[in-house]
């Protein structure tokens, strides 16, 4: 049995775009609208974010489930283009929707962290040249700045951005992500440009003198080399100053690393901040850190490099044959890797305060796991949880500081480009009548949380 503190906080998460859809009030269009409009046949199931749960319709309902199981607390985020659908005007109706919304976790007791960004960019935003544009990053200032001084009292914890680099990678490396093309270049210009947003916004909620913790979610896919060959242990230390320890050290630390400056060098992709811009991201100090974990990546170096373009050409990642795989979605399970992380965080980055902002499994066809009473048995969910609180505790036992556990996520939720196809909630949602329904999980979170005890 594992006992965390009482004030330990347990919870789950979700996010804008991938629970409110267009439902409620107006809202603009975002790159996912855009995406599915281009290929929808990219879409499992041909279904867009235009649904999705429909939180905004059945939000007292699912609040009400959400203060059932017991959530101490919950990360959802505000949708830019619907607050602001042009990037100008601002959307009365959206402010009345979120301060509803808002109010309902605060009658439920549900302490509430809020994500400015979470991969939802609107249209106008990047049609204006992304994250590259320091036109873009201004406006993004400002709808924080609305934000801070219209819901600051509302929200318990806010959040710059979820996991700053995936839109980067799978937009510009990728194809998950819009617009879908493979340009190193201009990846890491939009990647600049984030950190930017990043800072600026931080500096406005300081001058602001505004007292709720901020901080940013970070995705840790904790790197390994694939072998102790001094190319691997060399490739490793690349990876993570492309991906981990080097993007947070640039947001946390206000430093780029000396081995992402001379590789960076070598590709002349430096950055093309200004003096004003580089003091800024200098000064830049954040209250708690989110970390989403869902797999480690490990690396070796790329056989016979010939004209890499940038950096993480050098390096591949592989999953070896004897890893345990999570077969729905392609991603390695490896609680273990929490420990590294929690130390690393000790030891590297101040001790801050950090918790578990994502962290779960996703299933397909879940209804394969019903049992005649019509419940879904997710004890692989259980399982799955199990092994990584446990780790959790291990490096909360060697000092880490860590304060909390967001499982993802709350209820079943629309997810880019796979939709509907795994499920990752604590509440099934039934998408031909919407309605909502406990999973098993659900109903062992409620046990842990009360207890604060996992068995
Ligand atoms: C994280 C995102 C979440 C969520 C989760 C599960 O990267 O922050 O928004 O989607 O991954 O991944 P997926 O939905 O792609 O299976």
């Amino acid at each position: 049995m594992l006992k965390f503190p009482k004030n330990f906080e347990f919870g789950a998460s979700i996010s804008a775009l991938q629970t409110e859809g267009h439902g409620c009030t107006k809202t603009g269009l975002n790159t996912f609208d855009a995406f599915f409009d281009k290929s929808p046949e990219l879409f499992f199931n041909q279904v867009g974010p235009q649904l999705t749960c429909d939180i905004t319709t059945y939000y007292k309902e699912d609040i009400a489930m959400f203060k059932t199981i017991g959530f101490d607390s919950l990360r959802t985020g505000f949708a830019w283009a619907r607050l602001f659908p042009d990037g100008e005007t601002l959307n009365e109706e959206a402010v009345i929707f979120y301060h509803d919304y808002i109010r309902e976790y605060k009658k439920n007791h549900i302490k509430l962290y809020m994500t400015l960004f979470h991969f939802d960019m609107p249209l106008w935003a990047y049609q204006e040249g992304g994250w590259s544009s320091r036109k873009v990053i201004n406006k993004f200032v400002k709808y924080a700045e609305f934000v801070f001084k219209e819901f600051h009292d509302e929200v318990d914890c806010f959040v710059t951005f979820n996991e700053p680099l995936v839109p980067v990678f799978e937009g510009y490396l990728g194809k998950r992500h819009y617009p879908g093309i493979w340009n190193p270049q201009e990846a890491i210009k939009q990647a600049y440009g984030i950190f930017l947003a990043h800072s600026k916004v931080i500096k406005l909620y300081r001058k602001l003198k505004l007292k709720k913790p901020i901080g940013v979610v970070y995705n840790w896919n904790y790197t390994y080399p694939l072998s102790n060959k001094p190319q691997d242990l060399k490739a490793a230390q690349l990876h993570d100053a492309y991906v981990n320890r080097g993007p947070l050290d640039i947001m946390f630390n206000g430093k780029i690393s000396s081995l992402l400056i001379e590789s960076l060098k070598e590709y002349n992709l430096l950055p093309p901040y200004s003096t004003e811009e580089i003091a800024i991201i200098k000064d830049t100090k954040i209250d708690f850190l989110g970390i989403n974990y869902y797999f480690p990546t490990r690396v070796r170096q790329v056989d016979n490099i010939k004209s890499a373009r940038w950096g993480l050409e050098e390096v591949v990642a592989e999953i070896p044959k004897t890893a345990n795989v999570n077969p729905f979605r392609g991603w390695e399970i490896y609680p273990e890797a929490l420990y590294d992380i929690g130390m690393t965080i000790k030891n590297e980055f101040h001790n801050i305060p950090w918790y578990i902002a994502e962290n779960g499994i996703g299933v397909e066809n879940e209804e394969s796991y019903r049992d005649q009473s019509g419940l879904i048995q997710d004890d692989y969910r259980i399982k799955f949880l199990t092994n990584h609180l446990q780790i959790i505790k291990e490096v909360m036992n060697q000092g880490s500081n860590c304060f909390g556990y967001h499982m993802w996520a709350a209820l079943d939720c629309w997810s880019f480009r796979n939709a509907f196809k795994n499920r990752y909630g604590f509440i099934e949602v039934d998408l031909t009548d919407m309605s909502r329904r406990f999973k098993k999980s659900a109903f062992w979170y409620q046990e842990l949380i009360k207890n604060k005890e996992v068995h």
